[in-house]
């Protein structure tokens, strides 16, 4: 999500005793500006995710690293990890009614989809009830030092401070994001664009500092393709309004994988991509590529397949407070496990909802 690095490392292999890590320059993009802060390489990341970054990034590990992942994503391995996603797609009644039917549609040519809380979920107190579960949330004592400290020391992107984190584990969600996030017609969205049962990879509530001038942007602010999968779909739900100062989230139209322009710096399993920005900026303003900015009202709903080019987060003015929710098929990486809050029984789920919670 953004978070994907790019650098370049240098090992030194001792007589005896283990490799050392000698140096690492880091990139935000496959050749784009420095980062620098080599510290950053391991912010925010897990175990997982740190051996990973060795086996894609160390030379000559990354032969054998990248050549594994990109056999993850050819369609024999690829379909044998959704053996059961393809099955249970199939078992499950899909519940695609008409606004469904056209997020779908529009997913499949767009690779983008904007609706509202209210007409995606038919429930007119939903948008009240999460603004009102993600507000208590981001009131928490951590969470507020981070932001008055302007500063996510935990995170690559550090201005992006997260209500949830990837620090606990199993975190229980507010009943509101399991009334949204698990909500029959997002899950059968998803699963229906996808072809496959889709899983919940990730879901929080960000609050983006806003930036100052002469902060240079990094991360997610750049023009990217998400890694997590070959196709993701990432939903974010407008807490506040978000006008063009505040970092819109912004995406080129068709470049999803698939699209008319997915071929464009197609992603590289595993880590998406970061392309050339002044050639992208190029291509978007001369030729033109077409990209929306999704400026909106507070309760305002993006659907978008990540694997497409986007970029957003640079508020220069207000906060911008946003939910964010990631489905992938089975073979996601970086995928998150949530629990439910007490108030919620397992029985209650739908078998999407189960599936989709890894439950
Ligand atoms: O914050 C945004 O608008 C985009 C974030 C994003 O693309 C990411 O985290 O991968
Ligand atoms: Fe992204």
């Amino acid at each position: 999500m953004g978070s994907e690095l790019w650098c370049e490392a240098g090992i030194l292999l001792p007589a005896t005793g283990p490799p050392l890590l000698l140096f690492a320059r880091i990139a935000s993009g496959d050749d784009v500006s420095r980062v620098g802060e080599w510290r950053a390489l391991w912010r925010g990341k897990t175990g997982l995710q740190l051996v990973r970054s060795v086996m894609v990034y160390v030379w000559p590990l990354s032969i054998l690293g990248r050549f594994f992942y990109r056999l993850r994503w050819s369609p024999p391995l690829y379909g044998v990890i959704n053996r059961r996603s393809r099955r249970v797609f199939r078992s499950i009644p899909q519940v695609v009614g008409p606004h469904g039917a056209e997020a779908v549609r529009a997913l499949h040519t767009d690779g983008i989809f904007r609706t509202t809380v209210k007409a995606l979920a038919q429930d007119p107190a939903l948008f009240r009830d999460l603004a009102r579960d993600a507000g208590m949330m981001l009131a928490g004592q951590d969470v507020q030092r981070k932001i008055r400290q302007r500063y996510n020391s935990s995170d690559m992107k550090w201005y992006v401070v997260r209500a949830i984190g990837r620090r606990a584990k199993r975190p229980p969600i507010p009943s509101s994001f399991v009334r949204f996030f698990l909500h029959p017609q997002l899950l059968s969205i998803a699963s229906t664009y996808l072809g496959l049962q889709v899983r919940l990879n990730y879901l929080d509530v960000w609050h983006n500092i806003p930036v100052r001038e002469g902060e240079p942007p990094i991360s997610a602010e750049f023009w990217h393709r998400d890694h997590e999968d070959q196709r993701i779909i990432k939903v974010f739900v407008l807490l506040t309004d978000v006008d063009e100062t505040m970092g819109p989230f912004n995406y080129v139209k068709g470049s999803q994988a698939g699209g008319e322009y997915g071929t464009l710096f197609p992603a590289i399993p595993p880590t998406g991509r970061y392309p050339k920005q002044e050639v992208l900026d190029r291509l978007i303003n001369e030729t033109p590529l077409p990209s929306v900015s999704c400026i909106g009202p507070a309760g305002s709903v993006i659907l978008c397949d990540a694997s497409g080019l986007h970029r957003g987060g640079r508020s220069l003015t207000q906060p911008r407070i946003v939910l964010v929710g990631v489905y992938t098929s089975n073979a996601g990486l970086d995928g998150a496990r949530y629990s439910l809050p007490r108030s919620v029984g397992h029985e209650q789920l739908s078998p999407a909802a189960k599936f989709a919670l890894y439950s």
